[in-house]
């Protein structure tokens, strides 16, 4: 959590333990805020995304100390420091390995990975396919600006065709990743897609995805006004419509949430597709009655197990 100053009604004291937290205020979005200012371009998408969460967390009741999000490396990343709540900012790509290990460790946090396409969908790829198959109740969102951002504009895995960038000046000649068809091969269980010049349907959906029992995604398509000129908020508004629109959507039919999917002529935002399924959770017995951490480890006589192998 950052630590520059407690939220009201926090009526912690260093060292004491975390059942003395007391959710005896009335939460607002504000209370998210950190001290600091998001150096975010001006008109960046990422300021309605970090509104989005703020406003998700209040409407869920859910307090700064409830909540674990994991950074990646990105301007996406860098909201770890504008966004209170517990946090880490991991490494390029390692945001879900890193949320995964944090939620087997106590799985009464709300945990969220967050993250950029470029970290997401490219070196984290391999990741995002397991985590999607595993179903940990997790949500991974991701900041889909079609760019390497921070790095000052790359070409990144949702690049689209022919997009010329610094690493492609002459078009990028690959067909790009469809992050919400890879999801559904991959096996998760809740998919969407948002946009950060909707944020009130982005709020929406990233309350359902917390909800979510389950490994939950949602590619936010999130203009970079800086170093995309093509995929801009005007572009969006053009092309995109709710599935909220279509009259009798069905979320758990699979083969209509990949055909929905691979819309390219107009893009659709909303909820793709939602199913129950067992979490991966379930079956850990180690963690059935309680959190791995509230485990008492102290009697533990690891001597004999190094004696072994030593
Ligand atoms: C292992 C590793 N490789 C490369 C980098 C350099 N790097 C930092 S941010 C970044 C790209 C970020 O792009 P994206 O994930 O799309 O996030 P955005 O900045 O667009 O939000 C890269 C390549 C790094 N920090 N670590
Ligand atoms: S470079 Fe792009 S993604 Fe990064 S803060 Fe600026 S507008 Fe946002
Ligand atoms: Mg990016």
């Amino acid at each position: 959590m950052d630590g520059t100053k407690n939220y009201p009604g926090d009526k912690r004291m260093p060292g004491k333990k975390k059942e003395n937290i007391k959710e005896d205020y009335n939460l607002k979005p504000s209370d998210f805020n950190t001290s600091r200012r998001p150096t975010w371009c001006t008109g960046c998408g990422n300021f309605a995304i970090w509104n989005a969460m703020k406003k998700a967390f209040v409407k869920l009741s859910l307090y700064p100390h409830q909540v674990l999000i994991v950074y990646g490396i990105g301007c996406s990343g860098n909201g770890v420091n504008f966004l209170r709540s517990y946090s880490f900012h991991s490494l390029h790509g390692r945001t879900l390995p890193v949320a995964t290990g944090a939620k087997i460790a106590n799985h009464k946090m709300v945990v969220l990975a967050v993250s950029g396409d470029g970290d997401g969908m490219g070196i984290g790829g391999n990741h995002f396919i397991h985590s999607c198959r595993r179903n940990i109740n997790i949500t991974n969102i991701v900041h889909d600006n079609h760019v390497y951002g921070l790095t000052t504009g790359q070409t990144s895995p949702t690049s689209d065709q022919g997009f010329k960038s610094k690493s492609t000046p002459s078009g990028v000649l690959e067909t790009p990743v469809n992050p919400i068809s890879l999801a559904l091969a991959a096996g998760a269980t809740f998919v969407a897609r948002g946009f950060s010049g909707d944020i009130g349907q982005l709020g929406e959906i990233i309350q359902k995805a917390i909800k979510h029992r389950g490994f939950s995604f949602i590619d936010i398509l999130q203009p970079c006004v800086t170093f995309n000129k093509i995929d801009s908020y005007e572009y969006y508004r053009e092309k995109i419509y709710s599935m909220d629109t279509i009259k009798g959507y069905d979320r758990a039919d699979l083969e209509n949430a990949f055909h929905k999917s691979l819309e390219e002529e107009k893009i659709p935002t909303g909820i793709f597709y939602q199913t129950q399924k067992p979490i991966y959770e379930d079956g850990l017995k180690q963690i059935d009655r309680k959190p791995l951490i509230d485990h008492i480890i102290s009697d533990i006589d690891m001597n004999k197990l190094f004696n072994k192998y030593y």
